[in-house]
């Protein structure tokens, strides 16, 4: 093998968050070699091939190398903010009760339809770039905030263009099934017949659609109206995920995982079913502690019940102006732990590998192995789980995407 553009990595420590007997898959004299965008080599420097010994070498430092972080649950194209209803919750009222007002998600609806493609672009970048430079690689992004045709398609042709303005993977899910719009106020059955006949179609058609998801709540849709979806997504065989147990329980979780779901998220009022019929069906339990600590919730995601049942837990922002105004992912780690006591390393999985296997992309990224795309963090600390532990605080020394730093 020539080196050509090929690379290796030595003096670094490797996270390499591979499932095994040690903990974050640690090599504290670890080695990468990296060709053609992808990782060709991961594991102890001794044991470096030696077709990879002459290749060029960068010495790290006694950096920690991990797998780029990846958020796998955000709303950040939108337009506005939502700065007065924190004010309002601050004062007394409570989510629910803004929502039903009109404000909340709705509020939200309005800027995003006036604002243009570009002015979502313009105001998304910053968010995005905010996540990048705290080491992700990949993020997803939802629509939601548009609820016409024009205005869904518009949400996700902006992220979109986003992972062309930027070296980061943009995910994208529909989401418009996220709030019954004023014009269908008292007839969401017939947004739920709009969604299916037309705007998932028409947003596929596109391919601006690499997942489905809803808000199935009682301030949103019922289980029902989320099958529908559903089994449209399933028609036009795009997988589905779910805002599910988010205040209430309305069994959003089994019934995400009866259609093969990637991921239910939220999952605070989860019951032993649900986990149950998420283990069966190898559905990611995505916890967002963002969300939990803005809207103080005070029920826990039934964490516990999640691990005995071996069911997957990934960790992400739902960087969004309402529930989550949350633009760091290394802040997700540290409440996820301090809030929802997971420990360091099932964070740090949790932004990794399961945040790649909540998207479909475990195969290609979430772990240092020899034939994963080469998207990699490195930090300036003595231990992966510093990582978590402190907040508002970034070690970030370097960002590899795609091979490239
Ligand atoms: N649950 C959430 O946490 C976000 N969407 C959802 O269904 C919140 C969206 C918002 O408040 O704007
Ligand atoms: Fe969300």
């Amino acid at each position: 093998m020539t080196s050509e553009g090929g690379f290796v990595l030595s003096d670094i420590r490797l996270a390499t968050m591979v499932k095994g007997d040690k903990p974050y898959g640690l090599i504290e004299d670890g080695a990468l070699a990296i060709d053609d965008g992808r990782i060709v080599y991961s594991g102890p420097r001794e044991r470096l091939p030696t077709r990879f010994t002459d290749w060029p070498t960068e010495k790290g430092g006694r950096a920690l190398a991990t797998p780029a972080l990846i958020d796998c649950h955000t709303h950040m194209v939108y337009g506005g903010d939502r700065a007065r209803e924190f004010e309002l919750r601050l004062e007394g009222a409570s989510y629910e009760e803004i929502a039903k007002a009109g404000g909340g998600i709705l509020s939200t609806v309005t800027a995003t339809r006036a604002a243009s493609e570009d002015d979502l672009v313009e105001a998304a970048l910053p968010r995005l770039d905010s996540f990048i430079d705290e080491g992700a690689g990949a993020v997803e992004i939802k629509s939601g905030y548009g609820l016409t045709v024009a205005d869904e398609l518009k949400m996700l042709r902006a992220a979109r263009r986003l992972s062309a303005e930027r070296d980061v993977t943009v995910v994208t899910t529909f989401l418009a099934a996220h709030a019954i719009p004023p014009e269908f106020k008292d007839n969401s059955d017939g947004y739920i017949d709009l969604i299916c006949q037309e705007m998932l179609p028409q947003a596929h058609d596109e391919g601006l659609v690499d997942a489905v998801d809803a808000f199935c709540e009682n301030i949103a849709f019922s289980p029902v109206q989320v099958a529908r979806v559903f089994e449209t997504a399933d028609d036009l065989g795009i997988p589905v995920k779910l805002h599910a147990e988010q205040l209430s329980n309305l069994g959003g979780a089994a019934l995400a995982a009866g259609f093969k779901a990637l991921s239910a998220d939220h999952l605070e009022y989860l019951d032993a079913p649900g986990i149950e019929a998420m283990a069966e069906a190898g559905t990611v339990a995505v916890l967002l502690p963002g969300a939990f600590y803005t809207l103080r919730e005070t029920k826990l995601p039934p964490l516990q019940g999640l691990r005995d049942a071996g069911v997957p837990i990934a960790i992400a922002t739902d960087c969004n102006p309402g529930s989550s105004p949350m633009f760091s992912p290394l802040l997700a780690l540290n409440m996820a732990c301090t809030l929802f006591r997971m420990t360091p390393e099932e964070t740090l999985a949790g932004m990794t590998r399961e945040g790649a296997r909540a998207l479909g992309l475990l195969k290609d990224r979430g772990t240092l192995e020899a034939g994963k795309r080469a998207d990699i963090a490195l930090w300036d600390v003595q231990h992966p789980a510093e990582l978590a532990y402190r907040f508002g605080y970034n070690p970030l020394i370097r960002r590899i995407y795609g091979g490239e730093a």
